[in-house]
């Protein structure tokens, strides 16, 4: 669609340069000209750019320290290509510019918007829509649809573009609430975003992936798919374990499970997450039900809220079934652990001893003293400092956090932010 309406844009100016109203409306003539390259949308609330790029050099290292090509989109021309590519997350409603520049010296790209309603014309299958020619920009409209999970991918030769690394996660957010599943949805306290997919090195050679591209799709036969590598967001083996996943008792944690792999995904929670699947390819599902084990095959997408009643330590599994064997090739392991609030039953209610909770600008905590403020990821915000048990916490953003005492490390407690 925008190379087309480029391409018009540009015969519109010729033919209307010719006569000598023209330059009195142009601007009238232009504004035109712009509203018609975003036919509904008008206004564009959120502008953000792609590029898509190839590494020349093996650089992607995997978890045994080979080093592969990638192709793949990055934000900025200097980022390294990574996988998957960077997370998009926009507002429902949003009018969205997301455009691509192609710097990949080669093949021609496009965005394809996996899942999401947007129409033909902006959807980035090259036969429906239009190709991104190397060092071309393709613009796409969209209004972003219902929140949820979703999934953006080349879609020029896909089976061997997706596998050289260009794809990654999109996340549409309900305006009210980022930590709202969606308007009159389920609130959760911190999120998680898990694409998983696999690597065949074989795929990755120079000879394949600077392959030049045939405009007739007439390629070369390429190697049978026998992936070595199994990847949650990038990473497999012991690189999961920079990336645990941290919570507290009560913690209510979302789990948004994504598959741009050629095999299945068989995610399995500990029976103490009490897993909760609420959503299915970016739509609400009308019945949620618990299930420890989530199978997640290619292109889809599944929303799991957790929830420990108790502290803990143990891991969630990912298994990768080779969907032509039925086989379970692989499986990986990301580090649980949910922690209590040490320390609060000999401090008795914390309702009481943390008031008010919710707090807007003061608060009164257990004890006096230095409390760090820690986010849900567990990251330091900031410190609380106060003689006696009232503190000014006018400087922490709307949310919610976990004061740790200094003097007393075993005491924590939890805290929301409302204004
Ligand atoms: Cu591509």
């Amino acid at each position: 669609m925008a190379k087309a309406i480029k391409l018009s844009m540009v015969n519109v100016i010729e033919i209307v340069k010719m006569p000598h109203w023209f330059e009195g409306t142009r601007n009238v003539t232009l504004a035109l000209i712009l509203t018609l390259c975003s036919p509904s949308y008008g206004q564009i609330d959120t502008s953000l750019q792609l590029i898509s790029k190839i590494d020349f050099q093996e650089q992607f290292e995997l978890h045994d320290g080979n080093l592969i090509h990638l192709m793949g989109y990055t934000q900025l021309i200097s980022a390294p290509i990574d996988l998957p590519s960077p997370t998009l997350i926009f507002e429902e409603g949003d009018s969205v510019n997301l455009s691509m520049w192609n710097l990949s010296q080669g093949a021609p790209h496009t965005i394809h918007l996996h899942g999401l309603d947007v129409n033909q014309q902006n959807d980035g299958v090259p036969m429906l829509s239009f190709e991104v020619e190397h060092d071309s920009i393709g613009n796409y409209y969209f209004k972003a649809p219902h929140p949820g999970t979703y999934i953006y991918h080349c879609h020029v030769s896909s089976v061997l573009h997706v596998q050289s690394g260009m794809y990654g996660m999109l996340i549409v957010k309900p305006k009210s609430n980022p930590n709202l599943t969606w308007e009159n949805g389920f609130l959760f306290d911190s999120e998680h975003a898990w694409m998983m997919s696999e690597v065949d090195t074989n795929w990755h050679h120079d000879s394949i992936i600077n392959h030049p591209h045939d405009p007739m799709g007439t390629m070369d036969p390429i190697l049978p798919y026998y992936p070595q590598h199994f990847l949650i967001n990038g990473m497999s083996e012991t690189q999961l374990d920079m990336a645990p996943i941290n919570g507290t008792v009560g913690e209510k944690i979302y789990m948004r499970l994504a598959n741009i792999g050629y095999y299945a995904n068989r995610v399995i929670f500990p029976a103490g997450m009490n897993a909760e699947v609420i959503a299915s390819d970016g739509r609400p599902l009308p019945s949620p039900f618990n299930s420890d084990t989530v199978d997640v095959y290619p292109g889809e997408r599944f929303g799991v809220l957790l929830e420990a009643d108790a502290e803990f330590s143990d891991v969630i599994q990912v298994g990768y079934v080779n969907l032509n064997t039925q086989i379970l090739e692989n499986t990986q392991e990301v580090d649980l652990t949910i922690s209590g609030f040490i320390g609060l039953d000999e401090l008795d209610a914390e309702d009481q001893l943390v008031y008010p909770n919710p707090a807007n600008d003061e608060v009164q905590l257990p004890l006096s003293g230095e409390w760090v403020a820690l986010d849900l990821s567990g990251r330091a915000i900031g410190t609380l400092i106060s003689e006696n048990n009232n503190y000014n916490v006018s400087g922490l953003a709307v949310g919610s956090y976990i004061l740790k005492n200094v003097e007393r490390s075993d005491v924590s407690v939890k805290i929301t932010i409302q204004r």
